[in-house]
């Protein structure tokens, strides 16, 4: 008799991480290791994993990102995670890019190959998660999630390719901000996003409208309201945005 044994050796599976909404902010390029994918929205994920970027142990390599925006750009957090180890999850010290950026264009950030990683194919996670830092396996808002495959050599062959493009940064998140705040005559509505024709609408604590405008007409005269705490609300044509104001 013949006992046929076959070998699962990378059978792992990993997490769940997507977006639920990917209508107004997507991942529209990813570069690595001789691997390029330009997509459009894919609806929050896709799997990429037919797709194989080659990066040698102990290597150091350029990667390029970019966000696609229907028409707002608003800030996007990155975070990039390879199974150096292949066990099957994306541990912390496997978080290879992390930043954070409103540009549409493509953002270069550099990846380290540990000289110990273990050769052959394993699973890269590319992350990008509106307004908020995301974890490996998070399902968030808004924003969208693509899985590749690296294939770790034990060698390099080849310099890695230098791309073109914005470093990835570290922007400062917020959606929308009052100042002065308290405030006893005007206020003033700052968003991070750069919509072109935001409206405003300060709602008081029984939910009416107090008022309303553009938030480009720059100081709000609200010395006539009553004291007391307040809602903004803005819609920047796409999202809906709130934070409170508080009237000395
Ligand atoms: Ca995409
Ligand atoms: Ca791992
Ligand atoms: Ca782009």
């Amino acid at each position: 008799n013949t006992v046929n044994v076959t070998t699962l050796s990378n059978q792992v599976s990993y997490c769940a991480s997507k977006s639920n909404r990917s209508t107004y902010e997507w991942i529209d390029n990813v570069e690595l290791g001789g691997m390029t994918n330009a997509t459009g929205d894919n609806g929050g994920y896709e799997d990429f994993t037919s797709k194989v970027a080659t990066l040698a142990q102990g290597s150091s390599n350029q990667m390029v990102v970019s966000a696609g925006f229907r028409s707002t750009a608003y800030t996007e957090h990155w975070a990039v995670w390879i199974d150096f180890n292949q066990d099957g999850t994306f541990a912390d010290s496997e978080k290879v890019v992390s930043g954070s950026s409103s540009s549409a264009n493509n953002l270069t950030a550099t990846v380290a190959v540990p000289a110990n990683a273990t050769l052959g194919n394993t699973r890269m996670r590319v992350s990008m998660k509106y307004n908020a830092a995301q974890t490996a396996c998070e399902t968030f808002a808004d924003g969208e999630v693509e899985d590749y495959t690296v294939n770790i050599t034990s060698s390099s062959t080849k310099l890695a390719d230098v791309r073109s493009g914005d470093p990835l940064g570290n922007e400062q998140s917020f959606e929308v901000m009052a100042f002065p705040n308290p405030t006893a005559d005007f206020v003033q509505i700052k968003l991070t996003s750069k919509a072109d024709n935001a409206t405003y609408r300060i709602v008081n604590t029984l939910g009416r409208v107090v008022k309303s405008g553009n938030i480009n007409e720059g100081n709000i005269n609200v010395s006539k309201l009553s004291t007391g705490m307040y809602i903004i609300n803005v819609n920047d044509g796409q999202k809906s945005l709130t934070t409170k104001l508080l009237k000395k």
